[in-house]
């Protein structure tokens, strides 16, 4: 039990597991997986596929003829395993051009720049099969706000992703676009630092349907937000395109730990709202292994996402056959309670209505909701003893 297989959807960035464990204070302990050491043993383990950022396939100095003999190699390794790339993404992070910032630069050279190296990397990720492409604004911010005018950023940043979309438009790719959220790390702050943020700022560009959210658990919980929430909004008007599963302890730097591994309660509800809602995109884990740990931990590491998220999914299960917690949740739906007349429409004629309702304030106020009970059970659950 809890085998992953493809059809679960499990995907994981190249980037997780070829992760030397490198930090800020200490060198690489490990030499990572390499691109095509990481889909077989990926393949091995039950996993779906990978996703890319151009750079942790192709070098930034690769010549074309370099890129074209690294790619064909690793397009073979996906042949030969059966595993696919459901999404792409571009490294506008590393290299010190985007030291501050790449569709928010100040400088003209540094937004074109980066707008080349992106449509670049969506030619790859359309050839590699990618049907999504997204981007992590991990350099759009600042630490020195007298430097940018940040509704300046917003406009660049706006005409960076209409010229994108236009591109894949005018090439015909089936591809859209998923805006990764982050409230700082590595920039002191980052604009549109969160899912939401992001919601509102997709629905100000030429192409809104072409653009969706990647919210990764880590980076809503850095910035102190419910992340089963901040999914359920996005997921509601259909712009949960991708998703970043992870954990992280509250508060801290960017931990990108083993899935369910911290919040497990958060956990559960983020596994059950895809579920039930049927979420069809693919499972992406964007976590990393402990710096403790070797290749073999590192394989751990992708088998414990995996499972973990299987056993969710079967408690999950459980939850929704629960005789006591349906009852408790029927219960709460207040089957027959409605206002004569009314019905949250809004027309003259219901609006009388509800002007003529009598409510029983006193009553409603005084009624306990059982949500000890109901949170007391869903633990149990989780605990495995029920
Ligand atoms: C980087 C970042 C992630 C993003 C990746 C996509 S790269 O590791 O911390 O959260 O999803 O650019
Ligand atoms: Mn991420
Ligand atoms: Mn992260
Ligand atoms: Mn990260």
């Amino acid at each position: 039990a809890y085998q992953p297989t493809p059809d679960d959807r499990f995907t994981f960035g190249l980037w997780t597991v070829a992760n030397p464990g490198r930090d800020p204070f200490g060198d690489a302990v490990r030499t990572g997986y390499s691109p095509v050491e990481a889909v077989k043993m990926l393949a091995e383990i039950g996993a779906y596929g990978v996703s890319l950022h151009d750079n942790d396939l192709v070098p930034i100095d690769a010549t074309p003829g370099e890129r074209d003999r690294i790619v064909n190699e690793f397009k073979r390794a996906l042949e030969e395993t059966g595993m696919k790339l459901p999404m792409a993404t571009v490294n506008l992070f590393t290299h010190p051009v985007f030291k501050d910032g790449a569709f928010t630069s100040n400088d003209p050279r540094v937004r074109a720049y980066a707008i080349q190296k992106t449509t670049d990397a969506i030619d790859l990720g359309v050839e590699l099969g990618a049907s999504i492409f997204v981007l992590w604004g991990g350099r759009e911010g600042t630490e020195v706000d007298a430097s940018k005018d940040a509704v300046e950023a917003m406009k660049r940043y706006r005409e960076s992703i209409n010229y994108l979309c236009e591109y894949a438009r005018d090439r015909k790719y089936d591809i859209k676009f998923a805006l990764e959220a982050k409230p700082n790390e590595p920039r002191g702050d980052i604009y549109t630092p969160t899912t939401g943020a992001m919601l509102g700022f997709i629905s100000t560009l030429d192409h809104p349907d072409m653009v969706g959210v990647n919210p990764e658990v880590a980076h809503e919980r850095m910035a102190g937000l419910n992340f089963y929430h901040a999914v359920a909004q996005a997921l509601e008007c259909g712009k949960l395109f991708h998703i970043d599963l992870n954990d992280q302890k509250p508060g801290r730097f960017d931990q990108d730990l083993r899935f369910g591994s911290e919040d497990v309660k958060n956990s559960f509800f983020l596994v059950k709202l895809l579920e039930d809602y049927n979420y069809q995109g693919p499972l992406h884990f964007d976590a990393h292994a402990y710096r403790t740990e070797d290749l073999e931990g590192v394989r751990e590491f992708a088998k414990g996402c995996m499972r973990t998220y299987l056993i969710l999914k079967e408690k999950v299960k459980r939850f929704n056959s629960d005789p006591e917690i349906q009852g408790l949740l029927q219960e709460l739906k207040h089957h027959d309670a409605g206002v004569p007349g009314f019905d949250f429409t809004y027309t003259p004629a219901k609006h009388q209505a509800l002007k003529a309702a009598q409510f029983d304030r006193d009553g409603i106020g005084k009624k306990g909701l059982a949500y000890e009970k109901l949170d007391q059970l869903t633990m149990e659950i989780i605990l495995g003893v029920r």
